[in-house]
């Protein structure tokens, strides 16, 4: 009998996977064939053998069929390395101030996720900083709503802030994400991090200076 769960981490050949059934973390290693390249990636849904005797590992047997799949395109060598499988929604994370919001960084955001097919969602975050003066939220959500990209007023680093300008905020959007799996994109200082804070209501805290390192959020 095995045993449905999913990749949470992945390295080359340990993977963390949740059980479906109770929902614990094991890990497992792959049978050799799976463990070729992009083979099984955080998000997969996976089927999981598990251990003979206790103390020894779990083992990866299948990859169930991706829903889809967050690609980069390797020109040189023709080929797709995939990145994440099986993700609901794109969270583009802009900012209103400090780094300001740019509608060309915005609009290629979307037309990935056209291309990966995962609808997006337009997070306008810090602001609690935002003056006007740089971009008119109202217009930005107007011209997004022809697009079908539905839009998020809210500051991360403000728990109480309540939307000025759009009918949708914090609450509605932590109301949306429930049971979802979402991924977030933006440009480095955004806020990505201190959103996953606030939406994990402070269960995950990412590291700034860990992430802004590697300038990967
Ligand atoms: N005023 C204000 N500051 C915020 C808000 N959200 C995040 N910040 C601050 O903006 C800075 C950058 O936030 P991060 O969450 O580290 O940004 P990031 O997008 O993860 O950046 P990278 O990891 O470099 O990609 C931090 O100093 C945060 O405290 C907000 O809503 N309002
Ligand atoms: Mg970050």
């Amino acid at each position: 009998m095995t045993i449905r769960a999913r990749i949470f981490r992945s390295s080359k050949r340990h993977f963390d996977c949740q059980r479906l059934d109770n929902k614990e973390m094991v890990t497992a290693t792959a049978l050799a064939m799976l463990l070729k390249e992009d083979h099984i990636v955080v998000g997969d849904w996976v089927e999981l053998i598990p251990p003979p005797v206790v103390g020894q590992e779990w083992v990866i047997e299948k990859v169930i069929k991706r829903n889809n799949a967050i690609f980069r395109n390797l020109p040189r060598v023709q080929k797709k390395s995939v990145i994440a499988a099986n993700v609901d929604v794109m969270l583009v994370v802009t900012s209103a101030d400090r780094p300001d919001y740019k509608r060309g960084l915005v609009d290629r955001y979307l037309v990935r996720s056209e291309y990966w097919d995962i609808p997006a969602y337009l997070i306008f975050n810090k602001m609690d900083l935002y003056t006007g003066d740089h971009f008119d939220i109202n217009f930005e959500a107007e011209r997004l709503k022809w697009l079908n990209v539905e839009c998020f007023e809210v500051s991360a680093s403000d728990g109480k802030y309540k939307q000025k300008h759009l009918d949708q905020g914090f609450v509605e959007l932590s109301e949306k994400l429930r049971g979802k799996t979402a991924i977030l994109i933006g440009q480095s200082g955004v806020g990505k991090s201190r959103m996953i804070t606030e939406l994990s209501e402070g269960r995950i805290q990412l590291l700034s200076g860990e992430t802004n390192r590697a300038n990967k959020g």
